[in-house]
């Protein structure tokens, strides 16, 4: 797929285990196994939007995406690029700038509906998972979360689909995961067990639990 291909050359900032910058490198050298097998780690972010009935947007990866396609995941993930903008540390205001550049365009979110003070940075996560034998992950994931009604016109070279669910049905759809019904991403799953069960109830007090400063090993 040209579009995916040509996605390859962005260049992902490349960092350490404590999510110091030590440098930048393509998307494909990130993602390469043979490199991650090496240490290559890049950092990354997950956004989970929350609507007004505290329900979670979940997506369908498109067939043409180079990792995990076809599975459900996330709101919306992607990586920061290694430029001025998207490098800025002080209140992860780099990270926040890609995620309203991915939701515009994997979601059709405009910047009209979201902006930088609706995004919660909440904590970060490490980990790595093979997505095939060529391809994999191996990140530095910022998790953010938001609360916002929004309008979705999804880029379906990107996203093939998306709906809302109640914690019920997110759990659902894990365990259709796990009997090997339906794909999920790695993510998807560490997001939804190792913080969203825990916070869902709280949603509307859900900054308690921001720990910027903490990297989970997962
Ligand atoms: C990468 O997401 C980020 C995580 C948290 C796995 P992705 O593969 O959807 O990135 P992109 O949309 O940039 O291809
Ligand atoms: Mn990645």
């Amino acid at each position: 797929d040209e579009h995916q291909r040509q996605r390859l050359e962005e260049m992902l900032i490349v960092v350490n285990e404590n999510d110091k910058v030590i440098g930048a490198d393509t998307k494909r050298n990130c993602h390469l196994n043979e490199n991650i097998e090496r240490g290559l780690l890049h950092r990354a972010f997950s956004i989970v939007l929350f609507n007004s009935e505290k329900k979670v947007l979940i997506q369908r990866r498109s067939d043409t995406k180079l990792t995990f396609p076809g599975h459900f995941t996330d709101s919306c993930s992607s990586h920061p690029l290694s430029n001025p903008e998207e490098l800025e540390e002080k209140d992860a205001l780099g990270v926040k700038r890609a995620a309203l550049r991915r939701l515009q365009a994997e979601l059709g979110i405009s910047q009209d509906q979201i902006s930088l003070k609706d995004i919660i940075f909440m904590t970060k996560y490490h980990y790595q998972a093979k997505s095939d034998p060529t391809w994999g992950e191996h990140e530095v994931c910022y998790l953010l979360l938001v609360k916002r009604d929004v309008t979705i016109n999804a880029d379906h070279s990107e996203v093939s689909g998306f709906s809302y669910l109640t914690q019920e049905e997110l759990k659902e759809l894990l365990d259709r995961g796990a009997r090997g019904e339906v794909r999920v991403t790695p993510w998807l799953r560490i997001i939804a067990e190792r913080f969203l069960y825990s916070w869902w109830p709280y949603l509307d007090e859900v900054t308690q639990f921001v720990e910027p400063d903490k990297i989970y090993r997962v």
